[in-house]
């Protein structure tokens, strides 16, 4: 099965990124990523066989995280597969990142990306990415647990499952 370590907004800053993505699809077309499935990856495992699983929802089950503010401040695009998103800078991210990466290697995960760039996916394969306009962003998202997230892949998109959270900090 297809898995990620991921931050799952609050309830009132996902009507406020979903809100966003409707400005942005207006503008740039494209499929919005749906309110309930928006959130920020901090790590992708990919495919795991079920025994594996089973060990992850342990550890993430005990996992304790430094909670956090992450303000996101920026529009940004991945020009593949047309994603236009929106995050921020965080110090906080990377180090959890970090940490949790290192974690990740005693499973034996050995896919640790390079560079970590914090973002809210809110479009994939828009048409046009053109940012510059849309409105400024000031937001702050509150964090205290990382989730343990299954993707599924559906005609109309990503579906995802929360498998297990982290104890709330
Ligand atoms: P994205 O939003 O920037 O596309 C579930 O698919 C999550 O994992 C998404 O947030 C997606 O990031 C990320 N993801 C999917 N495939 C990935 C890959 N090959 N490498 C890193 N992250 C990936």
């Amino acid at each position: 099965m297809r898995l990620f370590l991921a931050l799952v907004p609050p309830l009132e800053l996902r009507q406020r990124l979903g809100e966003l993505a409707e400005l942005a699809q207006a503008r740039c077309g494209g499929r919005r990523m749906p309110e309930e499935s928006l959130h920020l990856t901090l790590a992708f495992l990919g495919e795991v066989a079920d025994a594996r699983m089973e060990e992850l929802v342990h550890w993430v089950s005990a996992m304790a995280i430094a909670p956090g503010e992450w303000r996101l401040d920026h529009w940004g695009s991945f020009r593949r597969p047309g994603i236009v998103w929106v995050g921020g800078r965080s110090s906080a991210l990377e180090r959890l990142h970090a940490s949790v990466w290192d974690e990740l290697a005693s499973f034996g995960f050995s896919d640790r990306p390079g560079h970590f760039v914090p973002h809210v996916t809110l479009l994939r394969r828009a048409r046009r990415q053109e940012t510059q306009n849309l409105p400024a962003i000031d937001m702050t998202w509150p964090y205290r647990q990382l989730s343990l997230v299954r993707s599924f892949t559906e005609d109309d998109g990503a579906r995802y499952q929360i498998l297990a959270r982290s104890p709330a900090a």
